[in-house]
């Protein structure tokens, strides 16, 4: 097992379009490693998702686990939203953007295709936090994140109190 760096904004590798992952890739033992990692990585954060691209590998796969226990990991590739519904908003954050936190508006409630960690193609109507959850990871595979809801203000003060944190941390 091991930890994995995480890419942080405004890291340009996180702008990146994922490419699909290819059926046959899903059986080889260092990709199963490397969501073994990923959980590893997602559960020390602490966080409730990981997509690929926040470890600089531009595939469309992600972990989730949004369960009190820690008990329910969620493989997720090559997803696909079939029907999205109403509206809901949450605050969200995100470990590619650490201690900044805004409301996002997403779908309430979503019908995700995906394939499971298996490579088997699994259908799930999901709502509430994991629908939340799902749409962000999606979004971080098109190299979108959810401070690009916040107006244009709002992210270059997100940039420069990161920054501003990096410099008191370095
Ligand atoms: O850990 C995370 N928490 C979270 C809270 C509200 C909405 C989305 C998330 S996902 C985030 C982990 C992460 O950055 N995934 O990409
Ligand atoms: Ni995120």
């Amino acid at each position: 097992m091991a930890m994995l760096p995480i890419l942080e904004f405004p890291d340009p590798r996180l702008r990146t379009k994922a490419v699909p992952v290819g059926s046959a890739q899903i059986a080889e033992p260092a990709f199963q490693q490397l969501l073994d990692d990923m959980f590893e990585t997602m559960y020390a954060a602490p966080g409730i998702g990981l997509a690929a691209s926040q470890i600089d590998v531009h595939q469309r796969f992600l972990v989730i686990d949004v369960s009190e226990e820690k008990n329910q990991p969620l493989v997720v590739i090559n997803p696909e939203i079939l029907e999205k519904s109403g509206e809901q908003v949450y605050q969200e954050g995100c470990l590619s953007v650490p201690g900044i936190f805004a409301d996002v508006t997403r779908a309430n409630e979503i019908t995700v295709r995906f394939l499971d960690r298996k490579g088997q193609t699994r259908e799930m109507r999901v709502d509430g936090l994991l629908a939340v959850c799902i749409q962000h990871e999606i979004d971080h595979l098109d190299g979108k994140l959810f401070v690009d809801y916040l107006s244009a203000l709002k992210r270059e003060m997100v940039r420069k109190k990161l920054a501003k944190m990096r410099k008191h941390a370095a």
